[in-house]
């Protein structure tokens, strides 16, 4: 991509109404732009890192063997009435009628729906378990919507609901979720710290939230240190293996959000240099909340002795759309973002300083042309803007690498590659500079 056909309306100054560094960052370097309070339309960098980020949990959810589908973001109440939460969710859920005075629903969440598609055709255990996830926008008309896109009215989320036969399949569902969200927010560049959860409007009696540690997170969060170090070897899992005793090890250890924190538990299960407080931002949510939807909705299976009774289910959340502004929490500078690679909207951002030079514009132009015929995302910034801008802009929007043409590319044939996270530069000659970039990506 070319920056000279780009959008990218990126500002000089924080705008006022930012509180904390991912909002501000996000405005400035052209992500995002509000269309109301908590509501945001996403522009071409944000869109871009909003897909890879969704794209990680996608797969990640694919190879748990989870079911991919897509439900309607308006749902009917009557539903919502069969299972009785159409009065308990209160102002948070925007209510809609159609021009028949049917009562519907912008979703907030979707328990209810994923349990008529069920209820619709799975009769028999036979047909069990069934995981299905789907990835849609959200809407909760939140009292206080605050941070940019952390806190929103309308948000992506990734939801997935299991069905079981009874509280022992079930176990192993959720038990698969927990591995599957680990291995999902490693690969996101993230340390999420599981912890036990309230269950909020959404029932149950187990909860896991999974929580990483920001200053800016809303969430006061009192954990064991141990618990960091746990989990190494989670991208080798099969997930055909028993996960159980792998979750019990992490439940083994003290964590707790403010709403399940204890002290006198804190202090008997953690010793005092092992105890860490910290702010939290929550990225996910599991829940286990066995007959609570299916009993009142009817969403009956028959077992292998012919009895009907209700199926046992869960539902397992990512704030995808969250997760853009906790990555820019957990991962900026002075400067601007530090995209991780996994996520970042172009690895690599080609500069060239000199665009009024033809010999400078052939070496770009044709480092350009060579990086992207090698399915690498580069931007390339081609404008006529003064050096200061240009490097100002780069290391704003965060790419991992920058490639610089400037004097030395005239002279001595050498360009500039500089990390952003490190800040580390060195030159390289114009004809290696392919396979230099090759080293750094793949
Ligand atoms: N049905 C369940 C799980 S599928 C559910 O809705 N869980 S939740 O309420 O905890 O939301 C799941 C995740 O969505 C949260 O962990 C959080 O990361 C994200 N989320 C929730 N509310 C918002 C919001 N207002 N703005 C942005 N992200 C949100």
């Amino acid at each position: 991509m070319k920056l000279s056909s780009y959008f990218l309306p990126v500002l000089k100054e924080s705008p006022s109404e930012a509180e904390i560094v991912s909002h501000k960052l996000m405005l400035r370097a052209g992500m995002i732009s509000q269309s109301s309070s908590g509501i945001y339309s996403w522009l071409p960098l944000g869109l871009k890192v909003l897909k890879k980020i969704e794209n990680i949990v996608r797969e990640e959810q694919n190879s748990a063997g989870v079911n991919e589908i897509l439900m309607s973001t308006i749902q009917p109440a009557d539903l919502w009435k069969e299972s009785g939460r159409y009065e308990d969710y209160g102002k948070e859920m925007l209510r809609i009628q159609d021009r028949q005075e049917r009562s519907m629903l912008y979703g907030p969440t979707n328990e209810e729906q994923v349990t008529d598609i069920f209820r619709r055709s799975i009769k028999s255990y036979k047909e069990l378990p069934q995981l299905l996830y789907h990835i849609q926008w959200k809407f909760r008309d939140e009292l206080r919507p605050r941070f940019g896109v952390m806190r929103g009215r309308e948000f992506l989320m990734k939801d997935a609901y299991s069905f079981d036969l009874d509280l022992e399949n079930s176990e192993r569902s959720y038990n698969k979720f927990f591995v599957c969200y680990l291995k999902t927010f490693e690969r996101l560049g993230l340390k999420a710290i599981p912890m036990a959860a309230d269950t909020g409007p959404i029932g149950g009696d187990m909860s896991h939230e999974f929580v990483i540690i920001s200053n800016t997170g809303e969430s006061d969060i009192y954990f064991d240190k141990n618990i960091l170090n746990q989990g190494e070897k989670i991208s080798e899992i099969n997930y055909e293996d028993d996960l159980s005793a792998l979750v019990q090890n992490f439940k083994n250890y003290y964590s707790a959000s403010d709403e399940k924190f204890n002290q006198k538990e804190f202090d008997k299960n953690v010793k005092k240099e092992l105890q860490m407080t910290s702010k939290g931002i929550e990225v996910g949510h599991i829940f286990s909340f066995g007959t609570k939807y299916s009993e009142s909705m009817k969403a009956n299976v028959l077992d292998s002795n012919g009895k009907e009774g209700p199926v046992y289910m869960g539902s397992y959340g990512i704030g995808i759309s969250r997760l853009v502004g906790a990555i820019i929490e957990y991962s900026h500078d002075e400067s601007g973002i530090v995209w991780p690679l996994e996520v970042a909207p172009f690895q690599i951002g080609l500069v060239n300083v000199k665009s009024n030079d033809e010999k400078a514009k052939k070496v770009a132009d044709e480092i350009y042309q060579s990086i992207s015929s090698q399915n690498i995302d580069i931007l390339y910034d081609d404008k006529s803007d003064n050096a200061g801008v240009k490097f100002s802009r780069m290391d704003l929007i965060g790419l991992p690498f920058q490639v610089i043409v400037g004097n030395k590319a005239i002279s001595d044939n050498l360009v500039e590659v500089k990390n952003r996270k490190t800040g580390e530069t060195s030159e390289i000659k114009i004809d290696n500079i392919s396979d230099r970039i090759k080293e750094l990506i793949f």
